[in-house]
């Protein structure tokens, strides 16, 4: 390194300011305390500053900024749902991921790309195909489309999988993207602490205390903090929070795994998803192929990797791309999913009067982040649940008003 550069960066004189100040103590009492510095998190305090004025506000992490499911995804953007419900607020999300750079003038690699899902039945076409009306009812760009189609897009996929599993169609939509994840976190806490809200991380909430059906005040590693509204935005110890207050939800944790290749030359620029082959990969702007497959198939509260999951991933990737068979894969990971039996979110006001919870997220959550902020900052400053989010509440299980959106899942779980 020349010895200039060197002395510049050593230097006090032009230090770089940092993302986020690291506050001392917490205070004795926030209006609002959030509960998991996750994109979900950070973006609800963020609107909670910048469209409510609401500033005395304390973002609570055990761990650090980003850390949980927000950096555990295969960073996936869509709006392709199966329901009305799932479709409308999927598709504020990716309006609002569209403007998030310019937002907060910090470069989340947002990038465009399609995303093909595939169907290798007919009776995944038909899905396939009631996915496309339902989007183009609601003013989605979506479309079942061919086999030649497929191979125009991406001519480097073997379309009949090995003979295994010939590619029928696909559903396209076009404004699938990718982004890169922690930037999106980054770029909330750093536009939340510059409004004022302070970000703690390595603080612990150790329980939540309730006092005539409300909540008065959060204890921690820490100490005890007073506040009237708590928001619990932390996925996959989702259970853990709950169970402080008393609230039975049907939430369960299965994990999530996903995987990143060593670095490629640009070959691929689609996102391309088989749910029977149980694959969703894309490639990083650095080159990485990143990839996933479906849960693991039991409840856990763990982010451990398994071999099993590399290997079958692989073997189904390869059915796919034979050619991709001396690539190493560099890094694995897991998340923990907090999985819903409809599979759509348990958002907003909840029994408890100041508890809110932003939950259920399964396999789905990097790409509900800024609708989450949007609906979650709007329904704890008016204590009414956004129109948006008012399908998803916790008592649609006790109503049977559930919103089946398993059809719209990836890959089958
Ligand atoms: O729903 O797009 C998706 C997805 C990708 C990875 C996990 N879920």
């Amino acid at each position: 390194m020349p010895l200039g550069l060197l002395r510049f960066a050593m230097s006090k004189k032009h230090p770089e300011p940092r993302m986020f100040r690291e506050p001392d103590a917490l205070k004795a009492a926030y209006d609002v305390v959030i509960i998991g510095a996750g994109g979900h998190g950070l973006a609800c305090a963020y609107y909670l500053a910048r469209d409510y004025g609401i500033t005395n506000v304390a973002v609570l992490e055990q761990g650090y900024i980003g850390g949980g499911n927000t950096g555990r995804n295969t960073t996936i953007v869509r709006s392709n749902y199966l329901t009305p419900e799932g479709v409308r607020f999927y598709d504020e999300s990716v309006r609002l991921y569209k403007d998030l750079s310019e937002d907060f003038d910090l470069n989340l690699f947002y990038s465009e790309r399609g995303h093909f899902t595939f169907a290798h039945t007919d009776s995944a076409l038909s899905t396939m195909r009631w996915r496309a009306e339902v989007n183009k009812h609601m003013g989605i760009e979506s479309e079942v489309v061919d086999r030649d189609t497929i191979q125009q897009a991406c001519p480097e996929l073997d379309l009949d999988c090995g003979g295994h599993l010939p590619v029928m169609g696909a559903l396209y939509h076009a404004p699938g993207a990718v982004a890169r994840h922690d930037a999106v976190a980054w770029g909330y806490g750093r536009g939340a602490d510059q409004r004022g809200v302070e970000i703690h991380q390595k603080t612990r909430v150790t329980d939540i205390r309730v006092e005539g059906g409300k909540v008065v005040g959060v204890e921690t590693d820490k100490g005890f903090v007073r506040t009237g509204k708590v928001v619990s935005a932390v996925a996959g110890f989702t259970p853990r929070i709950t169970e402080m207050v008393g609230l039975r939800t049907p939430i369960t944790i299965q994990p999530l795994q996903a995987c990143v290749t060593e670095p490629l030359k640009p070959w691929l620029d689609t996102i391309l998803v088989s749910a029977t082959l149980h694959v969703y990969v894309s490639q990083s702007s650095r080159g990485e192929l990143v990839m996933g497959s479906a849960l693991d198939p039991y409840e856990l509260h763990s982010t451990r990797s398994t071999l099993d999951f590399t290997e079958s991933l692989s073997g189904h990737l390869l059915d796919m791309f034979p050619f991709l068979s001396e690539i190493k894969v560099n890094r694995q990971w897991a998340g923990m999913a907090d999985m819903t039996p409809d599979f759509a979110p348990v958002m907003g006001r909840t029994p408890i009067d100041g508890f809110y919870l932003d939950s259920g997220w399964g396999t789905w959550g990097f790409k509900a982040t800024p609708v989450c902020g949007k609906t979650m900052s709007y329904t704890v400053a008016n204590d009414r649940e956004h129109e948006l989010i008012e399908p998803f509440g916790l008592s649609r299980f006790e109503n049977y008003r559930l919103v089946g959106e398993k059809g719209a899942a990836s890959v089958g779980h």
